[in-house]
């Protein structure tokens, strides 16, 4: 053992972690792709027809039919921009975190799971999530599945990403990580240094259970309240690097194309929320009393408050929220309502822990400063779209999709 490495492991048991196991990067072929074995795949698209390779497979969450603020881990929405899941073994599976730093080291996940743990629920959304694109347009969603099912949340376990950056030592100059993943896909994120050592989290289990296979087993990168892009899967590799790497993703498919530039580097997420019953699709049965609630979330922090409307945005009431209230995690609304009958508007928003409050599509029009008609014109994707959902109850009880339609 050479004395830079008995100095780590002296400090290392002096901040009371034990990271005996821990290799030094150098000592290994720092890098090495883990093994991936692609047998066995639990997706259903694996072997499926050539025209689903190299496609982005998307899978949402049913909102109006789950209870509560845990999203069950089977449930969980899923974004893959390669199609496939990985299939990884953990006991193979390893971290590598170099750069800028002191001491490189390469963990296994016996030696991460060893490490002192946190368990916190934090929701992960998309920035696609309600997002307007060419065939949103054309079709417009008409469940809350369709409109807002790229969001859920859950009680993630692992290591703080703070705990590692103190072993490795993070060098002056090293403001940014690169996080890249093991699937083919190499998905690679700039993420800047500041929120690495406040609260992202490399999580190796979900809901009480192993993370899912979907959700990036064994390791994943939690970064709460961030857009969903940035939450690399199957973690393999975390460069300390001086400034941000602009990687596909960055400069591609997830920034917003405005008509006064690019947007590049969305961060925390804007607040949000939606009524999940009665939404899209739904049918009340007649006039009476309903209990309609939903799921409210924000970036930002915590869901301070949500207002609901049941009279086409006339009037606004606090919906009461279910408690524990948890910082950028999803959070349960409700509020007894009296259907009369007649045609009306419901909807609801959000307002967090900073005063942030969600928009109306009014609203987000000036906010963004683009024209009325924008919304339905462009032909840009529209990320981080985070407009009030309105909709609309027709005289049968039939509950539309009122955006855009009011
Ligand atoms: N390695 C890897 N990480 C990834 C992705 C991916 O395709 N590959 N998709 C990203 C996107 S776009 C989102 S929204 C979230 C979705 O996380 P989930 O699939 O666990 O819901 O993971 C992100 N992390
Ligand atoms: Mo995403």
């Amino acid at each position: 053992m050479n004395s830079d490495r008995r100095q780590f492991l002296k400090r290392a048991a002096l901040a009371g972690v034990a990271l005996e196991g821990a290799r030094s990067a150098s000592a290994q072929t720092a890098g090495d792709t883990p093994d991936l074995t692609w047998g066995a795949n639990p997706n259903p698209f694996w072997g499926a027809a050539s025209e689903h390779i190299g496609g982005t497979v998307e899978r949402s969450t049913p909102l109006a039919d789950i209870y509560g603020i845990i999203t069950p881990s089977e449930l969980h929405f899923s974004i893959n921009h390669e199609n496939l899941t990985p299939n990884i073994n953990a006991h193979k599976h390893r971290l590598l975190i170099h750069g800028m730093v002191d001491r490189p080291l390469i963990f296994t996940m016996e030696e991460l799971k060893r490490l002192p743990s946190v368990s916190r629920v934090h929701y992960i959304a998309c920035g696609g999530n309600s997002y307007l694109g060419l065939d949103s347009r054309k079709n417009p969603p008409k469940t809350v599945l369709e409109s807002h099912g790229k969001t859920s949340c859950s009680e993630w376990t692992g290591v703080t990403l703070s705990t590692l950056l103190n072993a490795v030592g993070v060098q002056k100059g090293g403001n940014w990580l690169i996080a890249e993943s093991a699937d083919v896909k190499r998905h690679a994120m700039s993420i800047p240094l500041a929120k690495a050592m406040d609260d992202a989290l490399l999580v190796y289990g979900q809901n009480g259970g192993p993370i899912r296979p979907e959700q990036g087993y064994p390791l994943r990168l939690l970064l709460p309240g961030w857009e969903g892009i940035r939450n690399v899967k199957w973690l393999r590799r975390l460069q300390v690097v001086d400034q941000p790497y602009f990687s596909r993703y960055e400069v591609g498919t997830y920034t917003n194309v405005m008509p006064d530039g690019v947007r590049l580097f969305l961060f925390d997420a804007a607040p949000g929320s939606v009524i999940t019953y009665p939404s899209g699709q739904h049918h009340l049965p007649g006039p009476g009393l309903y209990n309609i609630t939903g799921l409210a979330w924000s970036g930002g922090g915590a869901v301070h408050k949500v207002e609901i409307s049941v009279d086409s945005g006339r009037t606004w009431k606090n919906a009461q929220l279910q408690e524990p209230i948890f910082r950028k995690a999803h959070t349960r609304f409700q509020m007894a309502w009296k259907w009369n009958g007649q045609e009306t508007v419901i909807q609801s928003r959000c307002t967090d822990e900073k005063g942030d409050i969600q928009p109306t599509v009014a609203e987000l029009t000036k906010i963004w400063n683009v024209t009325p008609d924008y919304w339905q014109t462009t032909t840009n994707n529209i990320h981080d779209f985070n407009a009030v959902q309105p909709w609309r109850v027709d005289r049968e009880g039939n509950i539309h999709n009122a955006m855009f339609q009011a």
